[in-house]
């Protein structure tokens, strides 16, 4: 009886190491992918994940990351181009360190790429950078965006043209010190610590036409449950914690985001950009690896999430993007992913 059941776990273990996709590229650890279609060509917009030496702590600090590298892909199924750096941290005039998950948009000719990154008193800015070319170099602006703090920034470009920018992240990434919209040095390292009041919000920014500055003040972006009260603080299931990403689908807006320390990626819809959210459901369970760090596109027709796990390396600041389809069910819910095919 024993033996046969350490054989069936040992099998369960096997099936759990079964990826439902294949890292995207094998040559650099690359994570946090926003992945975008310009002119009919898909680019994947990544974090450059090196190992630095420096020890894992709830701050992210073994994240030290040192530039950026985009990755192209000429259909879902093509091969993948890494095109080299494309901005390093040394020609970023007010970065000292941490070029964490970038994001990037297109407009009138010229390529933003949005990124966070700590300041020479290390809190979390988000600069930007242009280019003319999709895969860089980009060339990055003096300042960082002013009004910008904490990190993962998502620019999103409304059929209107009006652009937004999701931004924000707890723990290493700040967004904790930032609820009085100034920063506190001394405040806490992971979030507010009240379990019962409304969780940390999200933030959004409307672009100025020039895409390099916030037109209007930062918003907070709500998220509340199917009853319309806020999403507490301690619901660490559904609360918000980063990594967000906006896609529309049939009219309606799906805030997407990573749940952080129960390791889910979330979604919640509205019917506007700015929000408020309706909490929907989890659409990925936990891969392998603490984070994940997704986006979504359409092409062809069909719906794509790229995201990571560590399946390369095991280590978790050692990274690889994936991608795989994302199914949005007849009633709009998000069809689960499982990371692991079982
Ligand atoms: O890659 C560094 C940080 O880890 C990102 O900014 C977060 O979203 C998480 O993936």
């Amino acid at each position: 009886g024993n033996q046969q059941q350490s054989k069936k776990s040992e099998k369960g273990e096997e099936q759990r190491q079964r990826f439902l996709s294949p890292p995207l590229i094998r040559s650099i650890y690359t994570a946090d992918p926003s992945a975008h279609v310009f002119d009919g060509k898909i680019y994947i917009y990544p974090s450059h994940d090196i190992d630095a030496g420096t020890p894992e702590n709830d701050n992210g600090e073994h994240f030290a990351m040192r530039d950026y590298h985009v990755l192209s892909m000429n259909d879902i199924n093509g091969q993948v181009t890494d095109h080299g750096v494309a901005l390093d941290v040394k020609d970023i005039p007010w970065a000292k360190q941490q070029l964490w998950a970038p994001d990037a948009a297109y407009k009138n000719g010229t390529y933003y790429l949005y990124f966070p990154a700590k300041d020479k008193n290390d809190i979390f800015r988000i600069g930007a950078a242009t280019s003319t070319n999709p895969m860089g170099p980009f060339k990055a602006l003096k300042e960082p965006i002013e009004g910008s703090y904490s990190m993962d920034p998502a620019v999103f470009i409304d059929d209107d043209e009006n652009a937004y920018m999701y931004f924000g992240g707890i723990w290493g990434g700040q967004l904790q010190r930032w609820e009085t919209d100034s920063y506190e040095a001394n405040g806490s390292l992971t979030d507010l610590k009240q379990d019962d009041a409304p969780a940390i919000s999200c933030r959004v920014a409307k672009l100025k036409a020039n895409m390099i500055e916030f037109d209007g003040p930062v918003e907070k972006v709500l998220l509340v449950d199917s009853a319309g009260k806020p999403i507490l603080g301690g619901d660490h299931n559904r609360r918000f914690f980063e990594g967000a990403w906006m896609h529309k689908y049939k009219g309606r807006y799906y805030f997407t985001y990573s749940t952080g320390d129960t390791h889910f990626l979330a979604y919640a819809i509205g019917n506007s950009p700015i929000g408020p959210f309706t909490y929907a459901g989890h659409f990925m369970k936990p891969v392998q690896g603490w984070t994940t760090h997704h986006s979504i596109i359409e092409t062809e027709g069909k719906w794509y999430i790229f995201y990571h796990d560590t399946e390369l390396s095991g280590k978790t600041h050692l990274r690889n993007v994936k991608v795989t389809e994302l199914t949005h069910n007849p009633d709009g819910t998000l069809k689960m992913i499982d990371p692991f095919k079982i």
